[in-house]
């Protein structure tokens, strides 16, 4: 009953170009590493691959602040390096799916440039300038009270036109302002620019900020101790949203059959959602939402500590596999990006005692589900996040940098009250997720020359950890990936275009994922085990599942 189509039938392989595999031995991954790397990824039986951000750029937010949409950062290559890559990957049947970073430019993109220099160019309605606002005493104050999601106010000063450019994220990534018709069509041609070289889609960044309310309001004041507030009300999902999309499609998207996932921050409910991907919208072909990888933030943000248990994630699942359907809105399945910790160690465990099992399971849950799955480099051999050794001096990416730092100050400086913090930073932060690849067990892991200087540290557990070492041995996680993409081919018609319907919950109470769990049904007579991690034993109908055990019942014909 569901339509077929080749982004369903898709498996994505997240690539994030700084940390996969330097060819030159500066310590930075480049486009010829990746290209060195095809027969590997197409080894592992995906289909497509997404590249983070590989345009120019000053590098503030590792590309996530561009500066030329038509060139390459230099270090990771040229043009015609870029073309390769295409060309090679398509060679091996693989799509390649670029980041669009759409929302917001580099502040040193040529039309910010122009559009700070003075308040008459046309290109000054590109983005948001507003004159301060005063407070009684006289003193500049802010247009609008919005917190940067990178933290402080959302709003920079610019003395040269004495008006404020609002910036959600860093302030060098000055916000597109999307309702100028000009600028759009710019972005559009910059689009086609890389579907005419063979790109086949984009991952979408940041995509439901693009519409932000036409008044910038202030936001509610919901922490009185703070002088900047969540303005998320009034710039996610804002009014002209889905004229933009559906303009998008139209001028660009329909003319390459290119897929779509767009990344939705603070939008979660199922109805708001589901206006992205309900099919008779024609808008996008799936979203990613961040409400499992957002599920322990506290009321405080990413760093406060939040209950997390399994229950919520089994929750947060049911939810979208059940509702997307009823609008035939397809989903996107992920557990790991590069804006968090690896899901191994936050989610189930990294201990060594667990480790395989744990990487085993949920590559199950990612492969097996309604929806197309991504994952992330490293996660098809078991990578984890940096251990307690990895201090806070050691952090290098700037939205844990900031965040720490935020807190300290609330907490008058003092080190010694930082431990919850750094806690929280050793599951979630954005430097695991980035670690270089451990290609294998040598100084530097394989991913650049044994004497080079790494751009970021390399984990020590790559002795033992990686993909050299998993390669020819059938028991582990790099082989249960394979075979479980391979299962999804032989067994499409149930696990790319089966339905889902979740079994009831048996277990009210509280239980943890290391603890052994039995269900015994006879509802499980006439089914074979399909997929095991070794952690489960089906007898008579009923399933034992020892820690972070997994289990896959196929009915038998
Ligand atoms: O992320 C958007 C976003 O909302 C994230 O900042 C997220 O809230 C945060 O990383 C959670 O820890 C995208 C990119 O994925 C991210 O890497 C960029 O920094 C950001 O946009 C700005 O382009």
């Amino acid at each position: 009953k569901v339509g077929k189509t080749w982004w369903k039938e898709t498996v994505v392989y997240q690539i994030y170009p700084a940390s996969f595999k330097d060819s030159n031995g500066d310590g930075l991954g480049d486009i010829p590493g990746i290209i060195s790397k095809i027969p590997y990824i197409a080894s592992l039986g995906v289909n497509a691959v997404w590249l983070s951000p590989i345009y120019a750029s000053p590098q503030h937010d590792m590309g996530y602040d561009i500066s030329d949409y038509r060139d390459i950062h230099g270090p990771y290559g040229t043009l015609d390096d870029f073309q390769r890559l295409i060309d090679e990957l398509h060679k091996n049947q693989i799509k390649l799916l670029m980041d669009l970073v759409v929302n917001h430019t580099s502040d040193e993109h040529s039309w910010f440039k122009e559009s700070r220099s003075s308040k008459q160019t046309p290109k000054r309605n590109w983005y948001f300038w507003r004159d301060p606002k005063y407070d009684a005493d006289g003193n500049r104050q802010e247009p609008n009270n919005w917190r940067s999601i990178f933290g402080g106010s959302a709003w920079h000063y610019d003395e040269a036109t004495d008006q404020y450019y609002l910036a959600l994220f860093l302030p060098s990534q000055p916000d597109l302002n999307w309702s100028n018709a000009d600028m759009r069509q710019a972005t559009y041609d910059d689009m086609r620019f890389w579907l005419d070289r063979g790109v086949d889609g984009f991952r979408i960044d940041s995509m439901n900020l693009m519409s932000k309310h036409p008044d910038l309001p202030d936001a509610k004041v919901i922490r009185p101790k703070e002088k900047y507030q969540d303005g998320s009300e009034f710039f996610a999902s804002g009014p002209k949203m889905h004229d933009y999309i559906r303009e998008m499609r139209t001028e660009v998207f329909d003319h390459y059959d290119a897929m779509t996932v767009g990344e939705l921050g603070f939008t979660k409910d199922e109805q708001s959602v589901s206006e992205y991907v309900a099919k008779d919208r024609h808008e996008l072909n799936m979203v990613f939402t961040g409400d499992i990888v957002d599920m322990d933030f506290g009321p405080g943000g990413k760093y406060e500590r939040d209950d997390f248990h399994p229950r919520k994630i089994r929750h947060i699942t049911n939810m979208w596999q059940c509702a997307l359907p009823k609008f035939d809105g397809w989903n996107s399945v992920y557990l790991d990006n590069h804006d968090s910790g690896r899901s191994l160690s936050r989610y189930a465990s990294d201990k060594p005692e667990h480790r395989i099992a744990s990487a085993k399971m949920l590559a199950t849950y990612l492969l097996t589900l309604a929806g197309t799955p991504f994952l992330l480099a490293g996660q098809e051999f078991g990578m984890a996040n940096l251990g307690k050794d990895y201090g806070a001096e050691s952090y290098i990416d700037v939205e844990a940098k900031n965040a720490y730092n935020a807190i300290l100050e609330q907490r008058g400086g003092a080190e010694s009250s930082m431990g919850d913090v750094l806690r929280e930073m050793q599951l979630k932060a954005r430097d695991h997720g980035r670690l270089p690849v451990q290609w294998d067990d040598s100084p530097n892991a394989g991913f650049t020359t044994p004497d080079a200087k790494p751009w970021m540290t390399i984990n020590k557990d790559h002795v033992e950890w990686n993909a050299a070492n998993q390669q020819d041995d059938d028991d582990s996680v790099l082989s249960f990936y394979k075979h479980l993409l391979q299962l999804r081919k032989d067994h499409a018609g149930l696990l790319v275009y089966g339905s889902y319907t979740p079994l009831k919950e048996r277990r009210p109470g509280r239980w943890s994922s290391d603890q052994e769990q039995s269900i015994s049904a006879a509802k499980y007579d006439g089914y074979e085990v399909l997929v095991s991690n070794g952690q489960s034993e089906f007898a008579d109908g009923s399933v034992r599942l020892g820690a972070y055990g997994t289990v896959v019942l196929l009915k038998q014909q």
